[in-house]
């Protein structure tokens, strides 16, 4: 607890450019948390180096990411927004629980087992303890609640076990963290392919509506999006495509499926596409807007950077030097 709150951390990496499903599916939904919790979202950038990445593009990303927080909506004052690598305590944490978790459990990441046959070449210790760091980030801030997607419900788990373990042995230190189940937004599936979703990583450009796309390239992504030759507007498991498109039209809109399909009874795809790539076109205006003014104003965001970092560092020192006194470090003298 901070005050009357509960806390809650969740962060991205700062790899790729941000999806519509990272807006609709994430970013959207975490707005409106401030009211109920003490929230911390860091750019995780620890966790992208365990992949090799162009140290010039990484930093461009990390600042973009951060950015596009505060321009999607997070007000800086009532959420902690921050860079992991500003506040060494996830490291120093992360090699403590490293000395608490089985090379057993970390065997049975299926995120290890993914990322490491992607990248054949570079399967290293940082990738096989990347749950342990995430573990750390959670741990550090005593969060009670984390939203995350499903993929990482398997790293939510090993946060527990080994917070647990520690607990078992040391007493109460940490708090032992739920996944957010709260309001999450529609799963966004790809425009390509609409039993994949959305994702980032996406090698085919048109599978994917960026946050910084223009206008004729949203619309043109969505005047090429995968449908099916039924011919109708309706939300069903067998139309895949077209349950796509009105979950992001509803998302943009606030409108039900069961509104959409009326509006467009009787009309083709064509019109309908018109119509999801314009909603999504007039939610990305204000953000893209917001982002162009933010990015200028320099002062500004260093000064966000600079109290954020601190705020966070205060309350990651606080919980760090328990678990170092816990586990037998020398008092520090200074
Ligand atoms: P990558 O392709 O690099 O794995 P990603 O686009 O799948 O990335 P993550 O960084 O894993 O995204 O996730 C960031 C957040 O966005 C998570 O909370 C996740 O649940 C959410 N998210 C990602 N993709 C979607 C989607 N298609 N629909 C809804 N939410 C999504
Ligand atoms: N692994 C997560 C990002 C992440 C995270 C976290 C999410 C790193 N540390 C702590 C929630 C809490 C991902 O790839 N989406």
């Amino acid at each position: 607890m901070i005050g009357d709150k509960k806390v809650l951390f969740s962060g991205m990496q700062a790899t790729g450019n941000l999806t519509l499903g990272n807006y609709l599916g994430a970013l959207k939904n975490w707005v409106s948390l401030c009211d109920e919790y003490e929230c911390f979202y860091s750019v995780v950038d620890l966790h992208s180096i365990t992949v090799r990445q162009d140290p010039s593009e990484l930093r461009q990303r990390a600042r973009k990411l951060l950015t596009l927080y505060i321009a999607a909506g997070l007000d800086p004052k009532k959420n902690c927004l921050y860079y992991q690598s500003h506040v060494s305590g996830h490291a120093e944490l992360a090699w403590i629980l490293n000395c608490f978790t089985y090379m057993g459990e970390l065997n049975r990441m299926t995120q290890f087992k993914d990322k490491s046959a992607k990248h054949a070449d570079n399967i290293n210790a940082g990738l096989f303890t990347y749950p342990v760091l995430m573990a750390a980030d959670i741990l550090l801030y005593q969060a009670d609640v984390v939203p995350v997607g499903k993929d990482q419900l398997q790293h939510l788990e090993i946060t527990r076990d080994i917070a647990q373990r520690f607990n078992a042995i040391y007493g109460d230190v940490f708090t032992i963290p739920e996944p957010y189940l709260g309001k999450t937004g529609a799963k966004i599936m790809s425009l390509q392919d609409p039993d994949k979703k959305m994702s980032k990583s996406d090698e085919n450009a048109n599978a994917s509506v960026y946050l910084m796309d223009d206008p004729d390239t949203v619309m043109r992504k969505f005047k090429r999006a995968v449908t099916d030759s039924e011919g109708c507007v309706r939300y069903c498991e067998e139309q895949p495509g077209i349950r796509n498109l009105i979950d992001i039209y509803g998302a943009c809109t606030g409108k039900t499926p069961a509104e959409i399909e009326k509006e467009f009874d009787g009309k083709g795809y064509g019109d309908f596409k018109m119509a999801v790539g314009e909603s999504v076109v007039a939610i990305l205006k204000p953000l893209q807007e917001r982002f162009a003014e933010l990015e200028k104003d320099k002062g500004y965001l260093d000064g966000i950077i600079k109290e954020n970092g601190e705020k966070a560092e205060y309350y990651a020192l606080k919980t760090l030097r328990k678990v170092q006194k816990k586990v037998g470090f020398p008092e520090r003298i200074r």
